[in-house]
């Protein structure tokens, strides 16, 4: 990690919003210390990515104030940024490096790692070609012909290609056996009559505390960008149900390409969800919290949630006056139709939230269920209790009769454990 210091500087076309803050936020998460900031509004140039009179007065703040770096939003092309440094005789990382050395400083899991290293290797190469174009025009002084010299260079750059490829593949196959193994348990957890409900939202919105609230597991929460990488599912106590609470990444708007496909099995976790609890950061402006939830929606539409019912969990009330929670819940779109207002960290409303939670469950039916005494009968009825809602339990002559609602996957589950006549659905259909 670096922890320099950096200038900041955002690129931004008339009528897009003003992202400053935001890239402030994920500097500091890459432990960068903003010692300045240049906010652009004009259209992108070929040669800067600014214009050069822009690029002038930027190069005489920065002969002032020395920052170690510059960093700038949006993505630059390899290009500019070696034309950038040459101009400004200072490092210049964009947006996209930024958010690659977070994500590099947050992976934990063996998943995480190699999702990364596919982001990596997939932004780096066009500086790499670059790179190895540069020192080749340098180095056309030699005694051998120039044509044979560059043509040495394409081998060496072909070289790097094929290493890199060979790498990637490595890695994609790695993947897809981590993506299978988690394909894998995912069917047993439906097997066994499990509900996925899935946390979702903007990066920072509190989605890891609020799993920590829900279920008491163990998941890292921090005030840094991207703290969650991975999916960590926990079950979650719902008497009458089993229903496992997934954590996850978060969203950000222009989520760069590379990582976008590094991350893609993770970020379509969302879409295998029962229902889904949208996060939303009360506490931002409500411009901020609106430009957030348009991101999260984007997202949602990319990988296809339609039909999953939404929760909007409208978080960090705490922070809040009356009026201004009701000026937030005014400002949500119509797709956020449920909107519960929380707070994770006071764990006000959770109940309440739970309960509306329920409501978008699956309907449980009504059984009667007759167990064989035994061993088989014993844990069949211990399983029972926690995956069903269990009304009557009697013990008769030669099985124990009970009276309980049932999920559809719980039932089904049952189905293939007992002979037809020993399960019988006795709600109107
Ligand atoms: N005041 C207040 N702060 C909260 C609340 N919920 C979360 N936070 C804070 O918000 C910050 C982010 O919380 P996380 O739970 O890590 O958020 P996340 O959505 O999981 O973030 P990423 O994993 O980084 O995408 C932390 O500093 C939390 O303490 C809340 O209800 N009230
Ligand atoms: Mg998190």
């Amino acid at each position: 990690m670096v922890e320099a210091t950096a200038l900041l500087v955002q690129r931004r076309r008339y009528r897009e919003p003003n992202l400053l803050s935001e890239f402030e936020a994920l500097a500091t998460t890459a432990e960068y210390t903003v010692v300045g900031t240049f906010d652009i509004v004009s259209a992108p140039s070929a040669k800067y990515a600014i214009r050069s009179g822009k690029a002038e007065e930027i190069q005489t703040w920065i002969e002032v104030n020395e920052p170690e770096f510059v960093l700038f939003s949006p993505g630059l092309k390899s290009g500019q940024v070696f034309r950038l440094m040459d101009l400004w005789k200072t490092e210049v990382r964009d947006r996209t490096q930024v958010i690659l050395e977070i994500f590099d400083k947050h992976a934990r899991t063996p998943q995480a790692r190699l999702q990364i290293e596919h982001a990596r290797l997939k932004y780096e190469l066009p500086f790499e070609r670059h790179q190895i174009r540069m020192r080749l025009q340098k180095e056309h002084t030699g005694d051998r012909p120039v044509a044979e010299q560059i043509g040495a260079g394409e081998d060496l750059l072909n070289l790097r290609i094929k290493e890199i490829r060979r790498r990637l593949a490595t890695i994609n196959e790695k993947l897809k056996k981590i993506v299978q193994e988690q394909k894998l348990k995912k069917k047993k957890r439906i097997h066994e009559g499990f509900i996925e409900l899935t946390l979702a939202g903007y990066t920072n919105s509190g989605k890891s505390t609020l799993h920590r609230a829900l279920t008491g597991s163990e998941v890292k929460v921090a005030d840094e960008l991207f703290t969650t990488l991975s999916t960590k599912a926990s079950e979650l106590e719902m008497p009458g149900r089993r229903v496992v609470l997934s954590d996850s990444v978060g969203f950000i708007s222009d989520l760069p390409k590379t990582l976008l496909q590094a991350f893609n099995t993770t970020i379509m976790e969302v879409s295998d969800a029962d229902v889904i609890i949208l996060v939303v950061d009360a506490s931002d402006s409500v411009e901020e919290m609106e430009r957030k939830v348009e991101a999260c929606l984007d997202t949602f539409n990319k990988i296809d949630v339609n039909g999953i019912p939404i929760i909007t969990a409208l978080n960090k009330i705490d922070l809040l006056d009356e009026l201004e929670i009701e000026e937030r819940r005014l400002a949500l779109p119509d797709a956020c139709s449920i909107v519960i207002e929380i707070s994770a960290q006071q764990h006000t409303n959770l109940t309440l939230l739970v309960e509306t939670v329920k409501k978008e469950l699956p309907l449980l039916h009504k059984y009667e269920i007759l167990l064989p005494y035994g061993d088989d009968g014993m844990s069949t009825l211990s399983w029972l209790h926690e995956a069903g809602d269990i009304e009557s339990e009697e013990y008769v002559d030669e099985h124990i009769e009970i009276v309980a609602n049932l999920s559809n996957e719980v039932a089904q589950k049952l189905g293939r454990e007992l002979p037809a006549k020993n399960l019988r659905r006795i709600d109107a259909k």
